[in-house]
């Protein structure tokens, strides 16, 4: 862990020299987009002279959009009235257009660079034209224009020279999807931030402004797509009444390049079950759902054909089918590609796509919950149709604060897989704890799988260049809400933030990420962002030390899912309690996935069969994930697995405290009521990791018999 309490007495003298006083009220609604006016004067200088007017060419509801977001974002940083002209003039100049609809573009001959840029890229560029010396935005859509608006006012946010100026940026992946886990009745799955945003009771006479502001937010990262409900899916979704509800959202969201996708679910085509609990019923007449049932694959066509008159640029599915009482086609003796197979032929012939979700857990599959998804869908790679994606989380289980990367990726060449991950911090403190969570989305999309050889990483097969895939997607579980700060948390903002920037380019650094969403939304100074980014930066492995240290996983309150319960014993499914995955008796801790146990570690690929395998060169993070360990096991510290563990919470809790002191000192520094709310909510993830760590080692020390050493208590662990 880098960040220690010398660091933070250094940044906090750096502060108290440099620093200035913030005054405002800032209650988190305009997230990363607050647009504060600059107060480096050498750059304020250096932007008011290139930017002395602006000139954007064209005409759409897009074009319309940039316009206000250019004037707003560049009046507000510069503290200048800018006027928007549709034709040069003579000053220093902004031009914002495509080749199509501007001449000034079209006359600059870049269509050499252009090409590279598909349909979503843009060009940034400081350039001459009529010998002006200017800043040109070009793209081949006007959703590239948008995208690249909002990059230069990211770059004047972060103080980057615009002087040399030249940008080319595309995204690496196709379908960049938020998913909502939002019911109909308002509530929302895993949701710490509020009510949903989506006031069906509303619409479609009434359109909430945040639907707009929600739409601009994700166009700011270059979210394109957002599956509206979820997973575990109503089937009125699919009703005439609710899609002349989505149609108005999807005509909101369009001009901001984001498709609407929705949630199905399988047994839709069945009459409404007499059961109202029951996830099984349909909205239909027919007495079956299977898939190969032609009335059934007619009333889908006949669906899909109804949606797509009301959204002509519907994007498609997600289903969650066969899994947690989801129905599928595994309840007519069909497989999961029957059933996306299905339908995908709907879908076809309108572009749309299906999102097959990998989540699935029988445990008649496997004994071992990490196994299963593995066993069903490898066997079926190559039997999908093109317009398909099979989506896996991250890791093998649900969500954990740290889990090994997911046996599937690589797994499964010929068919394309769609990352999700999940934004909302379901297993990681909900909305009560700061936990950054690009340090984790990162270790795993750069984990190398070796599946055809070395340099094999996650975002390879992601972005389809390990496997060639036709298309690529990645999804995220959103952690939006009607809370008016979105996210609950404000550092929630951050995950939403970094999970839109690395669905763009999955090679940008957690640090980056941080960094600019540090300065865009809470402070520019240097000293308060290297504060604020240490903290941040390590905060996710604070909370696995808490939590869930070495390999542990899901061990935490049954359902609910915030506190600690290791001792979870009774449950209809084994695979809900908590003893099931640690495993704890007098001889130690830990599930055994290697080959004398489930021997889920040969579902990797060499060398990491044999490096999970062997206890002694699993790496300690998964330890107890893969082995079940010796509490006198001796750790890389020399300390015994028992001494370690007690550290690790220790370490853990300690990092939130740190967290808490050095927020403390920022206080000159941060607007008064974003102080006050990350403050008292520090507050809370301090009492709750303490408690964390007391509950669990008082719980394991059962069984391992030995003291919890005293030294630890009021020391700083580095
Ligand atoms: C939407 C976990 C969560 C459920 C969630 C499920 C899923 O089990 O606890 O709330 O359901 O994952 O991803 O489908």
């Amino acid at each position: 862990m880098k960040y220690s309490l010398q660091n933070m007495f250094f940044s906090l003298c750096c502060i108290i020299v440099s620093a200035c006083p913030m005054v405002s009220a800032d209650d988190g609604y305009d997230l990363w987009m607050s647009y504060r006016k600059l107060d480096d004067a050498t750059r304020l200088k250096e932007y008011r002279q290139a930017l002395s007017s602006v000139v954007i060419q064209g005409d759409s509801e897009t074009l319309r959009i940039i316009r206000e977001e250019v004037k707003k974002g560049l009046e507000g940083l510069l503290g200048v009235d800018l006027p928007i002209h549709s034709t040069l003039v003579t000053s220093k100049a902004l031009v914002i257009g495509t080749p199509k609809q501007s001449q000034l573009i079209q006359e600059l001959n870049l269509s050499k660079e252009l090409v590279t840029l598909g349909h979503e890229g843009f060009l940034i560029r400081s350039i001459k034209i009529k010998g002006i010396p200017s800043i040109v935005i070009t793209a081949n859509d006007d959703i590239g224009l948008l995208y690249g608006s909002f990059h230069l006012l990211r770059i004047m946010q972060n103080g980057q020279s615009l002087a040399d100026a030249d940008i080319c940026s595309s995204p690496k992946i196709q379908y960049r999807l938020l998913n909502h886990w939002d019911n109909m009745d308002g509530s929302i799955e895993r949701g710490y931030a509020g009510k949903s945003l989506w006031k069906w009771n509303e619409l479609p006479e009434t359109i909430d402004m945040r639907y707009q502001d929600y739409a601009r937010a994700n166009a700011s990262l270059g979210i394109n797509g957002t599956v509206v409900n979820s997973v575990n899916a109503n089937p009125i979704i699919l009703t005439a009444e609710y899609i002349a509800k989505l149609k108005v959202l999807a005509n909101l969201f369009r001009p901001y390049g984001i498709k609407l996708f929705l949630s199905i679910r399988f047994s839709s085509p069945l009459r409404p079950s007499s059961n109202r609990n029951s996830r099984r019923g349909g909205i239909g007449i027919l007495e079956t759902a299977d898939p190969l049932d032609l009335d059934v694959r007619r009333w889908w066509k006949d669906k899909v054909k109804e949606i797509y008159q009301s959204i002509p640029d519907f994007g498609g599915f997600l289903v969650k089918a066969n899994s947690e009482g989801m129905p599928g086609p595994q309840d007519y003796k069909r497989s999961h590609a029957d059933g996306a197979n299905m339908l995908a032929e709907a879908l076809a012939p309108y572009g749309g796509v299906v999102m097959w979700r990998a989540f699935v857990y029988d445990a008649k599959v496997d004994a071992d919950r990490a196994k299963r998804a593995y066993k069903e869908f490898v066997p079926l790679d190559g039997q999908f149709r093109a317009n398909v994606f099979v989506q896996p989380k991250n890791g093998p289980i649900d969500f954990q604060p740290r889990e090994p990367v997911h046996p599937l990726f690589g797994a499964m060449p010929k068919t394309p897989l769609m990352l999700e991950l999940q934004i909302t911090q379901e297993y990681l403190g909900h909305s009560k704890h700061l936990v950054f969570l690009a340090p984790m989305w990162k270790e795993c999309l750069d984990f190398d799988t070796y599946a055809k050889g070395q340099d094999s990483y996650v975002c390879r097969v992601v972005d389809g260049s390990l496997h060639d895939y036709s298309m690529t997607g990645i999804a995220g579980v959103a952690n939006t809400g009607s809370d008016r700060n979105w996210c609950g948390h404000l550092f929630g903002q951050a995950n939403w933030y970094a999970f839109g920037r690395l669905a763009w380019d999955h090679k940008l650094s957690s640090e980056e990420i941080a960094e600019e969403w540090i300065r865009m939304t809470l402070s520019r100074n240097n000293d308060v962002v290297r504060t604020i980014k240490s903290m941040m930066m390590g905060s996710w492995e604070a909370c696995i030390n808490y939590m869930t240290p070495l390999g542990l996983h899901h061990i935490m309150q049954a359902g609910f899912h915030y506190g600690p319960q290791p001792g979870y014993a009774r449950s209809s499914r084994l695979d809900w309690t908590s003893v099931y995955y640690h495993r704890t008796d007098s001889l130690g801790l830990g599930f055994d996935r290697s080959s004398s146990g489930s021997n889920a570690t040969s579902q990797y690929f060499p060398p990491w069969r044999k490096r999970f395998d062997n206890i002694g060169t699993c790496p300690e993070k998964y330890l107890l994930w893969f082995h079940h360990v010796s509490w006198d096991q001796k750790m890389e510290s020399g300390r015994a697995l028992w001494e370690e563990l007690c550290l690790r919470y220790y370490k853990g809790v300690n990092y939130v405290k740190e967290m808490r002191r050095t927020w403390a000192s920022l206080e000159k520094y941060i607007d008064e009521e974003i102080y006050v709310h990350v403050q008292e909510k520090l507050a809370t993830h301090e009492k709750d990791a303490m408690i964390w760590r007391d509950t669990c080692l008082s719980y394991f020390q059962k069984f391992s018999d030995r003291p919890i050493p005293v030294f630890f208590d009021n020391s700083i662990i580095e």
